[in-house]
């Protein structure tokens, strides 16, 4: 099969490209295409307009092609398109990491910069033991997760994640893991608004973990504040002060991964402010830049950059760590253009102020077809069907495709539906979004 790029003209073929997290051959077979973007909208090749329902993959926060991210890439491709982060810098770095900075949660402000959410999650963890041997604690090497975690693609997020499948594939590339298990509740918590009722005790097994592993040996907990991709897994009530508590009691570094929570997901900066909880270390990506040049970044407290970066000898590079394109300038200009065009259009409180449209809209399809639990925090909503019998994930695939030829592009992850919108979303487009994902599990069988 063949298709054209409708930039060049191009005709091009399917067949190289061999794509990510993709049934290559099911979508060869029948692509589904993107050619353009804007605001809150895709178009196929074909002209067809869908309705972003998971902006993009929960990173294009601020809508499409928004017009100040893009003139601020081009001016920065034109001015100076790449320079070194090794012992050379440059101002627009600087620039974006201070913009980033002013948004973080208080004492967070030491920004180092990655390319992706999987990179931030290996970054992360090995800050944590840069931290605890810089602290003259070295012993301290074991990193906690949590079952249905999902921290990247790279080896330690892999590792601390607790994706089933992977741990099949992979199952121990990298020492000293351990995970507490997944929050996920139904037969208490189906059809909750907001945060469970049920399930802070699900925390206690992180004592129990430390306990067995001996704090002396433990460095850090990773956990996404809400988990996203496994599934939309909202903390209960009173879950995340637990595990806070209990990593401050035994010196355990807390890690939250904000790669979909970070700039606005939840209608704060991030999960953190949200929460009202501070971890020792933030990853994020994503809407950080509005997905516009890829890019993540890693958020220190002062105890841990200040442990790492005063540890060191004078004139020693403190931390042993970085990347070819940290900090590259088209990605730190759309990080600048971003978080202005964020704090212009008050987009984290627009998204609070519209979540009780969003939560309202979505558990109107409680008794829809298929569906056994809604669940919602922020501008995020899950809804989980029902596998059926003998073939699971398949609902999740034919809905996702149904909404797609309907014009909606709604994402799955099994049998749950996960959306995440552009904060700029309209009501009248959260009521186009859940009419089409209603009409279309009405439609599957
Ligand atoms: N942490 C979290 C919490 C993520 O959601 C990553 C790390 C990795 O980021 P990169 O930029 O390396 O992909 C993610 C990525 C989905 C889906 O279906 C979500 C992600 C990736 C692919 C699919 O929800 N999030």
């Amino acid at each position: 099969m063949k298709l054209e790029n409708p930039l060049t003209g191009t005709m091009v073929s399917l067949d190289e490209w061999w794509m990510p997290f993709t049934a290559n051959r099911q979508f060869k077979a029948a692509p589904r295409l993107l050619a353009r973007a804007e605001g809150m909208y895709y178009w196929t090749p074909d002209g067809r307009q869908v309705l972003d329902g998971t902006a993009g993959l929960w990173c294009v926060n601020a809508g499409h092609s928004r017009k100040p991210i893009v003139e601020a890439v081009q001016r920065q491709a034109a001015t100076m398109d790449f320079a070194p982060p090794f012992q050379v810098g440059h101002p627009v770095a600087f620039e974006a990491a201070t913009a980033v900075a002013s948004v973080a949660p208080a004492g967070m402000g030491h920004v180092f910069f990655v390319n992706s959410g999987s990179e931030a999650a290996d970054t992360a963890i090995k800050m944590a033991l840069a931290y605890h041997r810089a602290r003259g604690e070295p012993s301290r090497r074991i990193i906690i997760g949590r079952e249905r975690g999902y921290h990247g693609v790279n080896i330690g997020g892999t590792m601390a994640g607790g994706i089933p499948g992977n741990r099949k594939i992979w199952p121990a590339m990298m020492a000293g893991v351990d995970h507490i298990r997944s929050t996920h509740d139904l037969a208490r918590n189906a059809f909750s608004r907001g945060q469970p009722a049920h399930g802070a005790e699900f925390a206690d097994e992180l004592e129990r973990l430390v306990a067995f592993h001996d704090p002396s040996n433990i460095a850090a907990l990773i956990v996404e504040p809400m988990a996203g991709s496994a599934g939309v897994l909202i903390p209960p009530a009173g879950y995340l002060e637990k595990l806070a508590a209990t990593c401050r009691k035994h010196g355990i570094l807390l890690i939250f991964d904000e790669v979909i929570t970070g700039f606005g997901r939840l209608g704060s900066p991030f999960a953190a402010q949200h929460f009202g909880i501070t971890p020792d270390i933030l990853t994020c990506a994503k809407a950080i830049n509005n997905a516009a040049v890829p890019l993540g970044a890693v958020l220190a407290s002062d105890a841990v950059h200040d442990a790492i970066v005063n540890g060191a000898g004078e004139g020693a590079i403190e931390f042993l760590h970085g990347y070819t394109y940290s900090g590259h300038p088209l990605a730190c200009a759309a990080v600048i253009a971003t978080q202005k065009l964020y704090a212009a259009e008050k987009l984290f409180d627009r998204a609070r102020e519209i979540a009780p449209y969003w939560e309202a809209a979505l558990h109107s399809l409680k008794g829809a077809r298929h569906v056994i639990d809604i669940r919602n925090l922020g501008l995020v909503g899950g809804i989980e069907l029902e596998p059926r019998p003998g073939a699971p994930a398949r609902r999740g695939f034919e809905a996702h495709v149904k909404c797609f030829e309907a014009g909606a592009l709604v994402r799955f992850t099994a049998d749950i539906l996960a959306l995440s919108p552009p904060l700029v979303i309209e009501k009248t487009q959260i009521d186009q979004l859940v009419e089409t994902i209603g009409a279309a599990l009405q439609s599957i069988d």
